[in-house]
């Protein structure tokens, strides 16, 4: 079975930006550490056309969105469960 989840964060009527923090992260490898192709942590910032992708055990940098949007996928595979993530999402000024 697969299991999908999407959220998204919009921020309304203020400048801020979406910062997204990793305290723990721990999902299947992939077949080689460069692609994610069974569990798999996407950041997508809606401004830009490079949503990136994270899968084993290094914790992700901080991730922090262009605009005022931005959406963290989460997919798993039928098989091999670990420990998942924990990430926080703040709104913090643009630099
Ligand atoms: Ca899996």
């Amino acid at each position: 079975m697969l299991t999908y989840l999407f959220v998204t964060y919009h921020r309304l009527s203020t400048l801020q930006v979406i910062k997204i923090s990793f305290a723990d992260f721990a999902l299947e490898s992939g077949a080689s550490s460069s692609v994610c192709t069974h569990d798999t942590v996407m950041l997508i910032d809606y401004d830009t056309s490079n949503p990136l992708a994270y899968c084993g055990t290094d914790l992700p940098s901080d991730f922090t969105t262009t605009g005022d949007m931005g959406r963290v996928d989460f997919y798993s595979d039928g098989s091999v469960a670990d420990r998942g993530f924990l990430a926080t999402i703040t709104f913090v000024d643009p630099e």
